[in-house]
């Protein structure tokens, strides 16, 4: 079934109120806290107090020796039972010239902490509050080394003896680049006007509702192991744990993440407490429990961003783009995590062409080690970096051409796809135009003016800004990963298992944490079968039931995950067509099938789907070579290109130059997702993402301090988190230009607000303060910066 005959099936377009609510919202979701065992144990991790040092030795016999514990573990014990240590680097596997430096990163430290937060020693006790009192007993002796935070230091080399890896003694991860640097030279040496922008992407901290937690279990008669755990991808979580880390068989070991209290991307990667509860149940036979509490969160969550960077465009006399070149340093963090190498790779200069027809691109990236937690993707990953960039840049090339925000994008917008950028994508299709009018009049920009006069009459400051995004979402195309580096295709595998009365089980390789999933794959199930919703069941998130999955992250799973059940269901199709057949007698070629019902084409015979589904497992007389009983298929999608979501984003802000106060005022989002099944859940994962944006751009900032390495925005005290009243009704609307690749026609809508955000509300900032001589500013833009901002232009 092609994409346009999907689009106009029953419930698709559908705001059907989402299934999975009425465990969430009545207190029956079950998360990992929620799991007791029998005789469950519970951990505690002993962390590094000092952002790099070395341990001089560990004694843990007063921590032993403590009521109600059963089992105190170090890096010692790690390496005597040959645990490696955690994978890293999986998607990138060279850069251009030099390889990637990674270094070992252990489950338990071994000779050397590299952040506050680092993992020293676990312990395990009868009871939480024991394992945490016999913590505080184990002794650490460490001689404390310098550290390096930031990339700025860590790049000159600033700090003496701050090397963190032996084998990265400048902390110097990769370099990589893309694009023809000789190409782009030339255009800027032609170039009528080059602007020139430096920024810096602030460090964030994901936050999930519910923090990590993990219960590792062994079963001592069938030597299995299974592993409770708040995550993304419980397959790939079991495929790097088994494969890369304990050397264990894949099917000795079934990971379930039950229900999931946010991921935003911190919960894809293979965490050291999953792998030391997980070795140490069958250490102790025990099962063994591990919550982070919010502090731990803090400091040992993967946090996302951190880039510092420098930008160029050279454009031609009428604000044409002929080319653009950028340097980014990207902060990896102490450790390599999981998908780090591809964050400030592929996932962001590939992007970095934007909406635009730049013929030239040319983007150059420095990854530093630093005294910091991990770094890796959090929600858009790579994508929110690139329009940040890209977005403040080309407001700025408008202001410096004496064009409007909205006029100097138009005369560069794409037009005509597909559209082959000259940083390895091509987008598919899109409509720049129609989401910039459509935004523009939502926003009523006309009364700009108006509203601009009415602020200054309070004394305010207002000021308006866009944000042209396009994001690489359905993540990810083998064939394009492969050619860009990555050491995995990450496909989709979906099983659709229908029951001899006709109500059907789904079994998806893509993992629901927040975004609906449980209604809107059943919506496209049951449109395509034409059953009722309720008579679907998506189940997920478990490697003893599901078959196999490569899990959410990157806004893939309708794209991927949904189309893989799209194709089950289209095996699904042809076999009951061939049951129909034989039971009316007809042939296969005869039999059509919509809105749940089989014909003979041309005659007035039908039978239900649900006689047929009984067919398939009742004794018949088909011939069982040509036809086996039962109605049940899997399938395995690999999508041939990204989708690529687009959209314009405009903000209003108005700000109190006296208190630096700044208020959004408006904010206008729209967006093209292609083809949407359900458009309530599509309008939450936008407000989700909106939040997560302007958070970003107003409130939320992760600092460490330059000398110490502590985390000195540890809590909710002094990181601030977006609140509801920080934010007005948003105003959104759709265009629909449906992908051209998936038998869906959606594009991903999970991070859309989180990535073309952050640039609406920056622009808006200094369209505002720019009449007071701000010509430049970095994000967060709490009070006290941007009240700093307008003193320092008045100096
Ligand atoms: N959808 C739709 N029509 C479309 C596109 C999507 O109806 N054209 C629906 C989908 O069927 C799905 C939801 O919208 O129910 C999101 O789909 P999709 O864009 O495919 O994104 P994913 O399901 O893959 O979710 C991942 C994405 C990411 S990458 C982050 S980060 C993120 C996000 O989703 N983390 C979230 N949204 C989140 N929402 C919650 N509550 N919690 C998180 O951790």
């Amino acid at each position: 079934m092609g994409a346009s005959d999907f689009s106009k099936l029953p419930h698709i377009g559908e705001s059907l109120k989402r299934k999975e609510d009425y465990r969430f919202l009545t207190g029956a979701g079950q998360y990992t806290d929620d799991v007791v065992l029998a005789a469950q144990s519970h951990a505690v991790f002993v962390r590094s107090p000092h952002a790099h040092a070395k341990i001089n030795s560990i004694n843990i016999d007063a921590a032993k020796a403590a009521p109600g514990v059963l089992g105190v573990f170090t890096g010692a014990d790690v390496a005597a039972d040959n645990i490696n240590g955690l994978p890293c680097g999986w998607l990138i596997t060279s850069t251009n010239g030099e390889p990637m430096k990674e270094p070992p990163h252990p489950i338990l430290a071994q000779g050397k902490v590299r952040y506050v937060g680092d993992h020293v020693a676990m312990v395990v006790a009868l009871t939480q509050q024991q394992a945490r009192d016999a913590a505080e007993l184990v002794e650490v002796d460490y001689d404390v080394l310098p550290a390096v935070v930031n990339v700025a230091d860590a790049a000159s080399g600033a700090v003496a003896g701050a090397a963190l890896h032996d084998i990265a003694p400048d902390n110097h991860c990769f370099k990589w680049a893309i694009g023809d640097k000789g190409a782009v030279d030339a255009a800027f040496a032609n170039a009528a006007h080059v602007t020139k922008l430096d920024l810096i992407n602030n460090r964030l901290i994901p936050n999930a509702m519910e923090p990590r937690a993990a219960i590792g279990s062994y079963n001592r008669a069938s030597d299995e192991y299974t592993l409770y755990v708040s995550n993304q991808n419980p397959h790939v979580e079991r495929l790097l744990m088994t494969a890369f880390v304990m050397g264990l068989p894949e099917h000795k070991v079934r990971v379930i993440a039950p229900d999931v209290g946010g991921g935003f991307g911190s919960k894809i990667y293979l965490y050291a407490e999953d792998v030391c509860l997980t070795w140490a149940a069958k250490k102790l036979n025990r099962n063994i429990k591990w919550v982070a509490d919010r502090s731990e969160a803090f400091l040992s969550d993967a946090h996302g961003r951190d880039h510092v960077s420098h930008a160029e465009m050279a454009m031609d006399k009428d604000g044409k783009f002929l080319a653009m070149r950028v340097h980014t340093h990207a902060n990896l963090g102490a450790y390599l995590s999981t998908f780090a190498s591809a964050v400030p790779t592929i996932l962001y200069a590939t992007l970095l062409a934007g909406q635009y027809t730049t013929p030239q691109v040319y983007v150059e990236v420095d990854s530093w080690f630093t005294n910091t937690a991990p770094v890796d993707a959090y929600r858009g990953a790579g994508r929110p970096e690139a329009t940040y960039l890209l977005e403040r840049l080309v407001t700025r090339c408008g202001w410096e051409m004496g064009l409007g925000q909205d006029e100097i994008r138009k005369r560069n917008f794409i037009t005509s796809w597909p559209y082959q950028t000259p940083v390895a994508l091509q987008y598919d299709v899109g409509d720049y135009h129609a989401c910039m009018t459509q935004a523009q009049q939502l926003a009523d920009v006309a009364g700009f003016a108006a509203r601009k006069a009415a602020s200054e009459a309070k004394g305010l400051k207002r000021g308006i800004g866009y944000s042209s995004y396009i994001e690489a979402c359905g993540i990810a195309p083998s064939n394009i990963a492969g050619a860009l580096g990555a050491r995995a295709g990450l496909f989709e595998c979906g099983e659709v298992r229908v029951h001899p009365t006709g109500s059907v089980t789904v079994f998806t390789g893509s993992h629901s944490h927040g975004q609906g999933h449980e209604t809107t794959f059943a919506q496209v199930v049951a449109a395509r079968l034409g059953i009722p919703v309720e008579n679907v069941d998506i189940v997920h998130g478990d490697t003893g039931r599901v078959p196999f999955g490569m899990g959410t992250y990157g806004s893939r799973s309708i794209s991927v995950g949904g189309a893989a059940i799209m194709k089950a269901l289209d095996k699904i199709e042809a076999k009951a067509k061939k049951i129909a057949a034989h039971l009316m007698e007809a042939s296969d070629a005869d039999i059509d099938f919509s809105g749940g019902e089989f014909t003979v084409r041309g005659t007035d015979k039908k039978i239900p789907f649900g006689q047929v589904s009984l067919a398939a497992y009742v004794p018949h007389n088909y011939p069982l070579d040509v036809l086996e009983p039962g109605l049940n298929e899997t399938a395995f999608y690999d999508p041939t290109n990204f989708t690529f979501p687009a959209g314009t984003y405009i903000c209003e802000v108005e700000i109190d130059p006296q208190t630096g106060v700044t208020r959004v005022d408006k904010f206008t989002a729209v967006d093209d997702f292609g083809t949407i099944i359900n458009p309530m859940i599509v309008e939450g994962q936008v407000h989700g993402g909106l939040v997560q944006g302007i958070g970003q751009a107003l409130l939320e900032n992760c600092v460490y301090d330059r000398e110490t390495g502590q985390l000195l925005t540890g809590s909710f005290m002094d990181y601030a988190m977006p609140r509801a009243d920080d934010f007005p009704e948003f105003k959104l609307g759709h265009v629909c230009t449906p992908c051209t690749h998936n038998p869906l026609g959606t594009k991903g809508c999970g991070e859309a607000g989180a990535i073309g955000s952050p640039p609406a509300v920056i622009n808006a900032v200094l369209d505002a303060l720019r009449p007071l001589g701000v010509k430049d500013f970095d994000m967060p833009a709490s009070p006290h910066r941007v009240w700093e901002a307008i003193q320092s232009a008045k100096a």
